[in-house]
């Protein structure tokens, strides 16, 4: 009899092992970003069309299984959502919150105003009612359309020069500085739930930053509502400054607003001009060593990389309470903007998938950093 209790609570004991040895196993070996990064931030990535429409396996099942969240890369853009004064095109971007809802994945609406991709007729706008009626309108009608399904909006896109002063657009030419204030103001109107964000390349250099935080603070002085900075984080392995990163965060926190990374992602192309950000209207001449990778990229320069997301990983988690989300500028390198800018026709590395979507070291590299705590 004893000895049958015995060996009864002995298998029991062992049971219970078992069962606790799987369970930390289970938490510790995370399956993808969104899981491993579950208790610090939303881990996002910018869908193209063809990851809209679902038009490929294999990419669809690794964004499903990777993010939690999504940006449009270019489907909600005034040129395409908004083609002429009264018409607008909202196929895609209807698709596009229908995958997001369908998934319960974070939203992120990108962008309403930008002085870039504007349609032909705002280009030729030329006062301030013309201007004042295109903004209006266009916030009204696409932040109102989604509105309760969109859960961020980067309302104003790029407003900054590198210096810190304003960018001399059609907004700012006809409105005056006021302009984003409207912006802000109409985006709260049409869809209050939506978190709006500023959106900008290079505002963690510290002119630049002078210059959001001297904006953030007049919005927020005039009763705008601002609820975070979308830092771009178009970034290089070769001019990563953690310094100026972190900065950053502390400064646009102090202000009270959430930060997110809204579109990472890691040249490791040689880059002579010293060329840095995101100007879609630079662009240099194509030569053979400027595209040093073309077939492959070397152990070395993989490993550099992977180092370089471990660097800035380990720097969002230190601040995981201050950052919302950080979301890659991209699924995968093949789909990456990088390939195409400065310099058309390149082939760039700058996302954790490689071009056969399969993790890269670099992912590994991110995943790592959450087994290890
Ligand atoms: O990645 C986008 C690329 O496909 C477009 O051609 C380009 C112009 O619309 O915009 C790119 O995305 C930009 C984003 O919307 C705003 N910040 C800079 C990004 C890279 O240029």
């Amino acid at each position: 009899m004893n000895y049958y209790k015995i060996s009864l609570s002995l298998f029991r004991f062992f049971l219970l092992s078992v069962l606790s040895i799987q369970l930390s196993f289970s938490q510790k070996t995370a399956v993808s970003l969104k899981s491993a990064y579950q208790d610090d931030f939303l881990i996002g990535t910018a869908l193209g069309t063809e990851h809209i429409l679902e038009k490929n396996e294999k990419a669809d099942a690794l964004i499903k299984r990777e993010f939690n969240a999504i940006t449009p890369e270019n489907i909600m853009k005034a040129q395409i959502i908004h083609p002429a004064p009264n018409r607008y095109n909202f196929t895609l971007a209807d698709k596009y919150v229908e995958y997001g809802q369908k998934n319960q994945m974070y939203i992120v609406g990108h962008t309403l105003i930008w002085h870039s991709q504007l349609p032909p007729f705002a280009f030729k706008m030329n006062n301030a009612d013309s201007v004042r009626i295109f903004m209006t309108d266009h916030i009204n009608t696409v932040a109102g359309r989604y509105a309760g399904k969109i859960n961020s909006w980067d309302v104003v896109n790029e407003a900054l020069n590198e210096d810190g002063t304003l960018r001399k657009s059609v907004f700012l030419k006809t409105l005056g500085e006021g302009y984003i204030k409207e912006a802000f103001d109409l985006a709260a109107k049409a869809d209050p739930k939506a978190a709006l964000y500023y959106n900008d390349y290079n505002i963690e250099q510290p002119a630049k930053r002078k210059g959001a935080i001297d904006l953030i603070k007049k919005l927020q002085a005039s009763g705008t509502k601002i609820d975070g900075v979308g830092i771009q984080g178009h970034w290089s392995i070769h001019t990563l400054n953690l310094k100026d990163i972190e900065e950053s965060i502390m400064e646009f926190s102090r202000l009270g607003l959430k930060i997110a990374f809204t579109e990472l992602d890691l040249t490791v192309l040689p880059n002579p001009w010293d060329l840095q950000g995101a100007d879609v209207n630079q662009r240099f001449e194509e030569k053979p060593e400027m595209n040093p990778y073309k077939d492959a990229l070397p152990d070395s320069v993989q490993t550099a990389l992977a180092d370089r997301y471990t660097d800035l990983f380990k720097l969002f988690l230190k601040h995981k309470d201050k950052i919302s989300r950080v979301t890659f500028w991209g699924v995968d390198d093949k789909h990456s903007w990088l390939n195409g800018f400065p310099i058309r026709n390149r082939t760039n590395y700058p996302l954790l998938f490689d071009r056969a979507l399969e993790p890269k070291k670099a992912y590994q590299a991110v995943m790592s950093l959450k087994s290890a705590e």
